[in-house]
């Protein structure tokens, strides 16, 4: 038996889900008028409502007993004191220094985190401002309008969300593209329409190693180098994000056009760092900043507030509870506002990447489920495709809605119909349509017996389908800080909570290795390799139609 699963605590929860998936949702509703007062906590950026979930107080009290058995208090202060609780990559876990703008507050093996941090944002800060107002200039003298970043993974999912949630605050001085996909289909069509004179790379790699990111930057520089006739070109095109420099600087980018990673900052928590260039220059510094302090502001509420009042931690255990406990296997994220169609995917990597692993700190299998899968879309869009699923098949599928009270794009009529939805789907979810109700309403409808009978018990919906409520004043650079630290530190509890080493990610690398060998083979060389029969079958045939081409 693993020790958690041995935890006093750990069996309380095991015996209440058996009781609690006896209840419904309904009846714990209807027995207490003060249940969303009791489940629900207001902070700066937005209002957290988890009443739509199986709990009661006993839930709440079992589960907050487990984080204090689990040490989640002891783990979140040594995550804070940079102890190396990346434990198989030897390292500090410590993006909170990255939004901590007091001097002093972070060492490392005695060095000033903090100093190294504002460092690095002066020259954010003075690279950006020349960029926006045109003081850096292209090869040919010309301004800087475009700002192509090429990175993957950690270095393009946090900056494109948040260019993407942001672009009603920015001013469009410069236009931002980002290229990920080592599809040459997709920088292909960015590169298309710019013009090489006034477009400027940023190449965003923890590692400058990875595969997909180098061939981007390959091809971006090539395309620069045609037009420009000329390789010095390079400096004044092209900037690197890079915790390796000597790399970087041997792709050919100029040492001082080289921003800093450091290894205390992990690929997919890395937008507050240089990653963020991008973000930056499409904002302006200052609103770069107003995200950091967002951020910030809920690195306080996570590291000071109790954990009953502590809204990551209790987003935390409530998955423990739905997926863990409860049995669900999958959980949705569902955007009622347009900008942030991006955050699915964004967090799909963020808690997958993290928590997606099935073995304990000690390297034994875990004898417990542990993390769902994410998956989602902007939700009307989803209402419309798969909500069905959500409502009436026999998975039961957790979700947060997360919407906005006002847009920052308002159209009249359009802002109370979407939020018509997002507050009439959490409720439905929650309550269900019982089959009484369902023959009564075709019954007012003047329906015939034998139809009711055939009808009734399609439109059941049995509900008891638990949802978060996050809603948000409005999208701004400081809320939307505040909203992706809330699911960071979400997602460090739960790892605490189910032993899972989030901030290594093995499987990632398992994959940049594979390919690699497989593509010397499908270049033509002779590899000593061998594969299964279906992956040998699979390169053959590639590689006999691709030289009939
Ligand atoms: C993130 C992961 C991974 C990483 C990419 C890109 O936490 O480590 O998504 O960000 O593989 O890596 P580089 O930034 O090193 O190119």
């Amino acid at each position: 038996m693993s020790a958690r699963t041995s935890l006093a605590s750990w069996k309380y929860l095991q015996a209440h889900a058996k009781q609690m998936k006896q209840q419904h949702m309904r009846t714990l509703f209807s027995d207490n008028d003060n249940r969303f007062n009791e489940f629900s906590l207001k902070l700066p950026a937005f209002l957290f409502d988890y009443s739509k979930n199986l709990i009661t107080a006993d839930t709440m009290q079992g589960l907050f007993g487990l984080a204090r058995d689990c040490e989640l208090e002891q783990w979140r202060e040594k995550m804070f004191a940079g102890e190396r609780i990346n434990t198989t990559e030897d390292r500090s876990v410590l993006h909170v220094a990255l939004r901590d703008r007091t001097t002093k507050a972070f060492t490392l093996d005695g060095e000033n985190l903090s100093d190294k941090v504002n460092q690095a944002l002066t020259q954010i800060k003075s690279f950006t401002d020349k960029v926006r107002t045109g003081q850096w200039k292209g090869y040919s003298g010309k301004r800087i309008t475009d700002v192509v970043n090429i990175g993957v993974g950690g270095s393009n999912l946090g900056p494109q969300m948040v260019t993407e949630a942001l672009k009603h605050y920015s001013d469009q001085s410069v236009s931002v593209h980002y290229v990920s996909n080592v599809d040459g289909t997709q920088i292909a069509d960015v590169l298309r329409p710019l013009d090489p004179e006034k477009t400027l790379f940023i190449i965003s790699s923890k590692t400058f190693t990875t595969t997909e990111t180098m061939t981007n930057a390959q091809t971006a520089m090539k395309w620069l180098v045609t037009s420009a006739f000329d390789q010095n070109a390079v400096a004044k095109h092209f900037v690197a994000v890079s915790a390796n420099k000597e790399n970087a600087s041997a792709f050919g980018i100029e040492q001082q056009n080289i921003f800093d990673m450091w290894d205390w900052v992990g690929g997919r928590f890395s937008l507050w760092s240089a990653i963020g260039l991008p973000i930056a220059i499409d904002l302006g510094f200052d609103k770069f900043i107003e995200l950091l302090e967002g951020a910030h502001e809920m690195d306080q509420h996570f590291k000071n507030a109790p954990l009953e009042q502590n809204a990551p931690v209790i987003m935390a255990l409530l998955s423990l509870w739905n997926c863990t406990f409860l049995g669900s296997q999958s959980q949705a994220i569902l955007p009622y506002d347009q900008p942030l169609h991006k955050l699915t995917a964004y967090l799909q990597q963020a808690e997958m990447e993290s928590n997606g692993k099935s073995v304990n700190w000690q390297g034994e299998d875990v004898d417990y489920p542990t993390v769902p899968s994410i998956w989602g879309e902007i939700g009307i869009n989803g209402q419309h495709a798969f909500y069905q699923y959500l409502h009436q098949s026999n998975n039961v599928v957790p979700a947060d809605f997360i919407g906005s009270v006002q847009s920052v794009t308002p159209v009249q009529g359009h802002h109370d119909t979407l939020m018509a939805n997002f507050f009439a789907q959490t409720e439905a979810l929650m309550g269900g349509v019982d089959e009484q109700q369902v023959r009564e309403d075709l019954k007012a409808k003047g329906r015939t017996a034998e139809y009711i009978d055939k009808v009734a018990p399609h439109k059941v919906h049995k509900g008891n389908r638990p949802t978060n409520t996050i809603l948000l004043d409005q999208i701004s650079p400081k809320s939307l800080g505040s909203l992706i630290a809330l699911y960071e530190h979400k997602i460090f509890s739960q790892g605490i909570l189910l032993q899972i080493c989030s901030f290594d990610q093995w499987g990632v690398e398992l994959g940049k290795g594979l390919a690699n060998k497989i593509q010397q083979e499908l270049s033509g060389e002779e590899s000593a390799q061998i594969h299964d029969s279906s992956t040998t079958e699979l390169i053959k045939y590639y590689k006999s139609i691709k030289a009939k081409k």
